[in-house]
């Protein structure tokens, strides 16, 4: 990966080499952190924007709620670090992560009085399904692995021990000659990829999976709201990979995957094997949006130069 000068660790901004923890940092045992994946973009006014920074932040804080993991911080306090970071580094555009964990103190599963660190990382990162994927879409298959049930994991936490699940159902994925994992839920619906929401157009309808099972992405609610705005109906309701299989379009969304067409489920040909016309439309709404060209959405922007 491509490494920064800095990381903000606890508050203050250390040297990428020297941000470093204990082996026996109960998060590393037990999944006990949080996550964010942010992006920021290079604007058509000459300035840098993140992408949705207030909602990210807020999405870490709800995460700490729901594990019970106290973070030290307000919202606010995480989007200023956020901000330090990406003007210390002096990067205008890339993937910002920050994490808080349950760090060293006690051992066991009960994480007791043990602090909980925070850092902020933020690097350049390029189309997160490799160089063609925006173009020319990714080819998927049907996890063997379902997605967690609503009471095991906590979905709407973005939590890191949630991730287990994402990463046995990837390397199946990959190592079977696939780009990335539709994962159904434990009732068989589809449910989202190992790090992405899912989407399909038939008949010119677009349809999302609705919240139950699936981590709320802000990519997803954001697409949803341009695809509403450009006029078009977009309905958050189950489906099944058989219907997935007959769509004319499908795409997933993600910070890191951005809007990425699907051309492939499971060795059938999804449309016309490309991104279809309602992918394509989206996709350059997305971008513009995000890249300060569309100015309905300039709240959506925290710009910063440096
Ligand atoms: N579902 C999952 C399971 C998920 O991990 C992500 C983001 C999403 C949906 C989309 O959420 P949002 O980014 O708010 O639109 N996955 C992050 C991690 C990727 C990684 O490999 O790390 C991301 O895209 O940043």
């Amino acid at each position: 990966m491509q490494t920064t000068e800095f990381i903000w660790f606890d508050g203050k901004l250390v040297p990428w080499k020297e941000a470093q923890v204990h082996v026996l940092t109960h998060a590393l045992h037990y999944g006990s952190a949080v996550f964010e994946g942010i992006r920021a973009y290079k604007c058509a006014d000459g300035t840098s924007a993140v992408f949705r920074l207030q909602e990210h932040a807020q999405r870490l804080i709800n995460s700490g709620k729901i594990l019970r993991l106290e973070i030290p911080y307000t919202a606010e306090q995480i989007a200023d670090g956020i901000i330090e970071t990406l003007k210390a580094n002096k990067l205008a555009e890339g993937y910002i992560r920050p994490l808080s964990f349950v760090g060293l103190g006690e051992m066991g599963v009960y994480p007791g009085n043990n602090p909980v660190n925070t850092i902020i990382a933020v690097w350049s990162w390029g189309a997160y399904l490799g160089p063609e994927a925006l173009e020319q879409g990714i080819r998927a298959k049907t996890s063997s692995f379902a997605r967690m049930h609503v009471n095991t994991h906590m979905s709407k936490a973005k939590s890191a021990g949630n991730y287990v699940n994402s990463i046995l159902a990837k390397i199946e994925a990959k190592e079977e000659g696939y780009d990335e994992a539709v994962m159904l839920d434990t009732s068989g619906f589809v449910s989202e990829a190992s790090g992405e929401n899912i989407f399909m157009v038939r008949n010119g309808i677009i349809k999302t999976t609705p919240l139950t099972s699936v981590l709320g992405g802000i990519t997803r609610e954001s697409v949803i709201q341009v695809a509403r705005d450009l006029g078009f109906t977009v309905e958050e309701q189950l489906f099944t990979r058989d219907e997935l299989y007959i769509a004319d379009e499908a795409f997933f969304t993600g910070t890191a995957a951005e809007l990425t067409p699907i051309r492939e489920v499971d060795r059938r040909q999804i449309g016309a094997g490309h991104a279809g016309p309602v992918t394509k439309q989206l996709q350059q709404a997305f971008f513009e949006v995000v890249k300060g060209k569309n100015p309905k959405y300039a709240s959506w922007l925290s710009h910063y130069t440096f």
